[in-house]
């Protein structure tokens, strides 16, 4: 069960963060209206939310999923990969002790990006993409095997169309996983119930279990159908304009 989550407003210069996609300029006050929505959805999940102030001095800080993995047993700051992201961690640094006790932190020449890390219960998922390397990975695999979770790697820098693994595959509770085809094959995940997405549908594999509902971008009716069918309260929210940054709909919060 989650109880909370961070989120933060995306800056007026949202626009001017990274992306590899070529699906136009994100329009501000929809982006801003889309944030709301995706606030207003969170707590319908019961979740009491921290807002943290917009901070234009990073553009892609609305995505504060990359800066930090919250564990029930820890938390630790990451090390983001990009250049114009690593300083997004020093103000969330002061934010998380109000909730944990000590903060483990990533070190370089690590780097890691919390859209890299998947949680399936008590099992964590490590991407190893262009923004996480393996040191980070390493780092974060030892922090998180002394907290007693288990881990294992999939290293996605050769597939195609995702920046991050969580880009690619959600852990959607009760052993089942929603991922894309292109990563459907890999052996990490052949010990879960997977829930192949269509090509069509890519961009929807990034979506988020909380408590009993799952959040999911809308727009892709068979995914959205087969988790209805599936007895999950779906929540489908228009993600348009974080689509277009390269970013999906977990990245938006920090749960836990
Ligand atoms: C970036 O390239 O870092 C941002 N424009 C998007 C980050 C999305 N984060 C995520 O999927 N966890």
């Amino acid at each position: 069960m989650f109880t909370k989550a961070i989120v933060r407003l995306p800056a007026s210069n949202f626009a001017d963060g990274l992306t590899t996609v070529s699906l136009g300029t994100p329009d501000f006050a929809t982006t801003i209206a889309q944030h709301g929505r995706y606030c207003d959805a969170l707590r319908e999940c019961g979740l009491a939310l921290t807002h943290l102030d917009a901070d234009p001095r990073y553009p892609d800080s609305t995505f504060v999923e990359d800066v930090a993995i919250l564990t029930e047993r820890g938390a630790i700051m990451t090390l983001p990969g990009a250049d114009s992201r690593a300083g997004e961690v020093a103000h969330m640094r002061t934010v998380l002790p109000a909730f944990y006790a000590e903060l483990a932190a990533i070190e370089a020449p690590g780097t890691l990006d919390g859209g890299d890390i998947c949680e399936a219960g008590e099992h964590f998922v490590i991407g190893i993409s262009l923004r996480t390397n393996e040191n980070g990975a390493r780092q974060l695999a030892a922090w998180l095997e002394k907290l007693g979770y288990t881990t294992s790697f999939v290293d996605i820098r050769q597939t195609p169309g995702i920046l991050h693994l969580k880009s690619g595959i959600s852990y959607i509770g009760d052993n089942r996983m929603v991922v894309i085809d292109a990563l459907a094959n890999d052996p990490v995940l052949q010990s879960f119930e997977l829930i192949r997405t269509t090509p069509a549908e890519d961009y929807a594999a990034n979506c988020v279990r909380v408590n009993r509902h799952v959040l999911m971008a809308s727009g892709f009716p068979l995914l959205e159908a087969r988790l209805r069918a599936l007895g999950y309260a779906v929540i489908a929210l228009d993600m348009s304009e974080y689509q277009k940054m390269d970013g999906g709909l977990s990245c938006l919060s920090l749960r836990f």
